[in-house]
């Protein structure tokens, strides 16, 4: 039950755009009604409205936005620490690939997991983004790759949203790659699965948007065009990992869709920033997967800036490339490793990840906003892309309710 309240005493960072950088509002607060922001401003201005609200002082602390995360595979079977040891003890990719490592063998465990494994097996990772003030979360499909797998995995994604407060964005991703049963036919595959189980999980009200790996060793961008124009029929938005390894003009091919975003992006061109900036479509960096893969290509941030295109982060939470669960670390990462300023960061993981997700409710602080906030033990923003590993967070908000 959300609770009516004025948050007093507090340094808010609305993450509006505007003068103040942040949206700061130095001496500020926040009133939470029937589980939205009522109003926000100095302290000193709080409307006479609100005078029988309880209030808490937070005594200087840092209130943000309740963190969005745009971009996670946190469904799905097993793990792979064990491929992790073979690299380190010398195993080359091939001979990973030959022991069944890779996604295959992902696919194969979350293919043996029942609706409740896959729930079960998520939650611990779940509570891990609570704990760091996540508020809403996309979880995507697949590693399923066959109907049934990926229309649970949906379901679980789905089941999440119940068993914790938190809110989900579903992205069906059966485009992820070719499974072994159809290997050297990705056209059949996307023909005679990957579209059907779409209309199938729409058809059931699983999917929020449409995803898909445009990449040598996955799908063309014409291949992904073909999902697309599905997407597009059945009314969902899309979005897709893009120029992660090469650069195949996948990113401008979705934003010739109107693509919420283009994730990954490190090998992305200025002719396909443009037509991002021209479809409004979100630039989401991946640093998880950068780091765990140990690339060398980092995205084109300055490119990104010079033609406004929106810079969102996200854990890319995922068995292989990106084992990682939080929202802090993800932040640190995008600036040391890819020289995002702070701000940056934090708008990348509120305003602007929640714009990823076609999602206009949340990712601000600002009257008639959902009530979802972060309020953390620092006074400066840049506190919290700035420590490795620590958690600062005091009290996290979910639709007002603590
Ligand atoms: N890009 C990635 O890095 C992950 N998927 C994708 O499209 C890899 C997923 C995995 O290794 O399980
Ligand atoms: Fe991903």
């Amino acid at each position: 039950m959300s609770s009516d309240k004025i948050y007093g005493g507090a340094r808010v960072a609305c993450m509006t755009t505007g003068e103040a950088a942040y949206g700061l509002i130095p001496e500020g607060a926040v009133v939470v009604a029937g589980g939205q922001v009522a109003w926000v401003g100095p302290q000193k201005d709080v409307p006479a409205d609100y005078a029988g609200f309880e209030v808490e002082d937070l005594e200087g602390r840092l209130v943000t936005p309740g963190f969005v995360d745009c971009h996670t595979h946190v469904v799905f079977g097993g793990n792979r620490a064990n491929e992790f040891e073979m690299r380190l003890n010398g195993a080359s990719y091939e001979e990973v690939a030959r022991a069944g490592g890779g996604i295959v063998s992902t696919v194969a465990a979350t293919r043996a997991a029942t609706l409740e494994q896959m729930v079960a097996e998520a939650l611990p990772r779940v509570d891990a983004f609570i704990a760091e003030g996540v508020t809403t979360l996309e979880i995507k499909s697949g590693y399923g790759l066959e109907r049934e797998t990926e229309l649970t995995m949906l379901r679980a994604a789905r089941q999440i949203a119940e068993a914790r407060p938190i809110r989900v964005k579903t992205t069906y991703l059966g485009a992820h790659a070719t499974p072994v049963e159809y290997k050297g036919r990705e056209d059949a595959y996307i023909a005679e699965v990957v579209i059907p189980t779409l209309r199938a999980a729409h058809a059931e009200g699983l999917v929020d948007a449409v995803d898909g790996f445009c990449e040598g060793i996955a799908f063309a961008p014409e291949q992904m065009a073909r999902v697309f124009d599905v997407a597009k029929e059945l009314g969902l938005p899309v979005k897709l990992h893009a120029e992660q390894l090469s650069n195949l003009g996948g990113a401008k091919m979705a934003a010739g869709y109107g693509a919420l975003s283009a994730d990954h992006i490190e090998y992305l061109d200025e002719d396909g920033v443009v037509a991002m900036a021209a479809a409004g479509t979100v630039g989401v960096v991946l640093p998880g997967a950068f780091y765990t893969l140990r690339e060398t290509q980092v995205p084109p941030i300055d490119l990104l800036r010079k033609h406004g295109v929106a810079m969102a982060l996200a854990t890319d939470c995922n068995p292989g490339s990106s084992p990682l669960t939080s929202v802090l670390l993800t932040m640190n990462m995008g600036c040391t490793l890819f020289r995002m300023k702070p701000e940056e960061a934090l708008a990348g993981v509120t305003r602007n990840a929640a714009r990823a997700l076609g999602l206009d409710d949340c990712g601000v602080i600002a009257p008639g906003q959902r009530a979802d906030l972060a309020i953390w033990d620092v006074t400066t923003p840049a506190e919290l892309s700035y420590r490795v590993g620590f958690n600062a967070l005091y009290k996290r908000i979910f639709g007002g309710s603590e």
